[in-house]
């Protein structure tokens, strides 16, 4: 195997090059390559240049060693071994230095680096900080309030503003190993020596204690950005080495944290979970110009995605009105990324001008790739759509609709093409939501499959495989866990504590500020449809149907479960709402208990892992991470979990069945122990373990 770091002298430069793709993790094998070449170097050269190999510098620590046992030489020591070198050592960077390896180049004299380049501490992102004098080193160079941004954002940081700020000292064109042998040269014509960060004084205090508290309040319960600022803050009254051992200790500890176990989990999932084994060497059909059905806030939102990744998009509406209604509201979606700056005025002008059109007749379509249908959730709507595409798309279009839980084999059995028809469940706002539910009929043909997978890599969205039942994944969790929220609300607990309970836990709102969001006559529609299968035996309440019968349904109409003031943030506790509740729990003969938050979240949690299971046991889900990554891409799951199945892991399998056994004590019809969680708990199994291939 080819050294993991690779080391030529050009004239007095030695040259260490990172050569462990895809982005040069520093493992043992660099790490260790790095001390090798610094002392070879020592022994023959005037000066250092360290830089990537292929397409970019060091993009950190080995994630996939974390966990592992530890391999001296550790990364702080290299890091120290590089700064007390008598040689100046320079690190010319491209690509993304990030973690490790800005700590690296930290640990080196002098950065240059090319205009493209970005540099970061993402430490946080993964539950963990800067583990190899990130924290005491960066302070040092650019102040603590700026390292407090860099460290506790995880932010990628661009070539000119980590210029203005002083992590870098050039930027130069050209080719990275050449700029840096080019500025070492000039260094030693200049008489330069080592300029080590861990000689400059101490930063600046702050007052820490206040970001402390604001990092704690945004971090919503995580504990790495809040725990960064302590280790910068040792940077400001203690020397180098003892803040080095600091922050030792404290990357120790948020190691061995579950946050940090959740976020690694996230890191490689969202990663694995597009990759399935069965569409190995399946190639994807052809994807350039798309159809939408539906100009409405989904179909709108689903072209943007489309046009923003450079695909033309053809939109038909049922008539000339509702085509530019549809235009309209792309059109204010993508002005909307350029007032924000996320879009530049010369890249509108080009999709408004060329990329998309809105038309209202289906004969548009005859040369799409692919269409996704966004009507109206009504399967005679669907069947009616699609009996338009099989007549009109040419032979090999992908025939997708986007049903949020309606029968995808039904649809794919009404056209003469069923192994063309893929569901592809977008979320909304659709050009914004991460998730797509990439939903398999039994007839559709797997290249249909790798085409709606290779979009959604397209779009930049994760996608993740879904069988067909009602509600897909996503959607037929949320109901369990949903209806549990309301069963508590029966038994006493009032919806704004379980609202308070589950943002403590972590999640950016409560499920009845989620309902007020997305609006309640959703929720009501559902229940109207499954009201006539409705099993005797479920514990349905009827007060929401009151608020909906009343015209409250949440945001869009000012009230909902809260009331919201025009202007202000948030609503408040509609004392309405409580008194409906009040008044069937007196009809129901039901006297109401306290529900401490933990029990909120506890039962709130069970239930959504239960069913999860099921649809892992089904066979819906492919992989127990399938719905971690649902649920963490489109139900606002804290990532800091992991997942629901990644926290039900942490908490043991066996007490989470212990619980939901003893729930069931009380309710055997809603708590239904899933066989899959008795299973796995009596094989003393993980859902981790299904994740590897494991089965029981
Ligand atoms: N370790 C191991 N594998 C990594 C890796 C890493 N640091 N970074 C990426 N990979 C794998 C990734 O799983 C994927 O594998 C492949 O490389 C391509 O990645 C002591 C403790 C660099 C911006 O957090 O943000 O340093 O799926 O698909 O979209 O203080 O990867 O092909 O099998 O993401 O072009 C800090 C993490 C670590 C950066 C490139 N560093 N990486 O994005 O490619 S902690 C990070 C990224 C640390 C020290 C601490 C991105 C990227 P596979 P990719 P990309």
């Amino acid at each position: 195997m080819a050294d993991a770091i690779q080391y030529k002298l050009m004239g007095e430069i030695a040259i260490l090059t990172a050569n462990n793709p895809p982005v040069n993790a520093l493992s043992h094998a660099v790490r260790q390559g790095l001390i090798d070449g610094i002392e070879r170097a020592e022994n023959e050269a005037k000066a250092v240049v360290i830089v990537g190999g292929g397409r970019t510098f060091f993009a950190g620590a080995d994630i996939t060693e974390f966990g592992k046992p530890f391999v001296e030489p550790g990364l702080p020591s290299v890091c120290a071994r590089i700064e007390r070198s008598p040689l100046p050592v320079v690190a010319s960077l491209h690509g993304t230095a990030l973690g490790g390896g800005l700590e690296v180049a930290l640990g080196t004299h002098y950065r240059i680096a090319i205009p493209s380049a970005k540099v970061g501490l993402p430490e946080v992102l993964l539950g963990l900080l800067p583990g190899a004098g990130g924290t005491q080193r960066l302070p040092r160079v650019i102040g603590a309030e700026n390292a407090i941004d860099i460290i506790t954002s995880g932010r990628q940081v661009g070539a000119s503003e980590a210029l203005k700020l002083g992590i870098i000292d050039e930027i130069a064109d050209g080719d990275v190993e050449e700029i840096g042998v080019a500025y070492a040269e000039r260094l030693l014509k200049a008489g330069k020596g080592p300029r080590p960060v861990a000689d400059l004084p101490c930063p600046t205090a702050i007052d820490f204690d206040a970001a402390y508290d604001l990092a704690l309040k945004k971090g919503r319960g995580q504990i790495a950005p809040a725990t960064a600022i302590r280790a910068i803050e040792v940077a400001c009254n203690t020397n180098f080495d003892e803040g080095i051992e600091q922050e030792r200790q404290m990357f120790m500890t948020l190691l061995a944290s579950p946050q940090s176990k959740g976020m690694i989990h996230a890191f490689f999932n969202e990663r694995a979970v597009s990759k399935l084994p069965e569409l190995k060497g399946v190639e994807p059909r052809a994807l350039n110009a798309l159809g939408v059905i539906g100009g409405g806030t989904m179909g709108a939102g689903i072209t943007v995605a489309a046009l923003l990744a450079g695909l033309d998009v053809t939109m038909v509406e049922r008539d000339a009105a509702a085509a530019e209604a549809g235009a309209g509201r792309v059109a204010g979606i993508l002005q909307g990324s350029v007032k924000r700056g996320k879009l530049s005025q010369d890249k509108y002008d080009a999709i408004m001008a060329g990329g998309f059109r809105a038309v209202d007749n289906y004969d548009a379509l005859a040369d799409v790739d692919l269409v996704i249908e966004a009507a109206f959730e009504e399967m005679g709507v669907k069947k009616a759509i699609f009996a338009e595409l099989d007549r009109v798309c040419k032979q090999g279009a992908v025939l997708a609709s986007n049903t949020s839980y309606l029968d995808v084999n039904e649809i794919a059995a009404s056209t003469s093409r069923p192994s063309d028809v893929i569901g592809l469940h977008f979320f909304s706002p659709a050009h914004v939501m991460k998730l797509l539910e990439v939903v398999v009929a039994d007839q559709t043909a797997p290249d249909v499959v790798a085409t709606g997978f290779a979009l959604g890599k397209a779009l930049r969205k994760i996608s993740v495989r879904s069988g067909v039942c009602d509600g897909f994944i996503g959607n037929r969790i949320l109901k369990t866990y949903r209806t549990c929220a309301d069963h508590m609300v029966l038994d006493g607990a009032s919806p704004y504590e379980i609202d308070k309970a589950m943002t403590a836990f972590g999640f950016a709102m409560g499920p009845f500020e989620v309902g007020d969001l997305a609006g309640l006559d959703i929720g009501w529609a559902t229940r109207k449809r499954l009201a006539p299968t409705r099993d005797p035996h479920e514990r349905v309440s009827t007060y929401p149907d009151k608020m909906c019968e009343a015209g409250n349904f949440g945001q869009k109409t000012g009230k909902g479960y809260y009331i919201y003031e025009k202007g202000k943030r948030g609503g408040t506790p509609d004392p309405e709402v409580t008194k409906l509740i009040e008044a069937e729990r007196a009809e129901l003969g039901i006297t109401a208990r306290d529900f401490s938050h933990e029990e909120i979240q506890r039962r709130y949690m069970c239930a959504m892992i239960n069913e999860a299971a099921k649809v892992v046991d089904e066979g819906i889900a492919r992989r127990p991470l399938d719905v971690d990554m649902v649920l963490l891409f489109g139900y606002g799951f804290p990532r800091h979990w992991g997942g629901p199945m990644k926290w039900a892991d942490m908490q043991g399998l066996d007490s989470i069945l212990a619980d939901i056994n003893r729930y069931a004590e009380e309710d055997d019809f809603f708590w239904q122990p899933s066989d899959l969680l008795t299973r796995l708990v009596a094989a003393g199994k993980s859902f981790d373990d299904l994740n590897k291939g494991d089965t029981v």
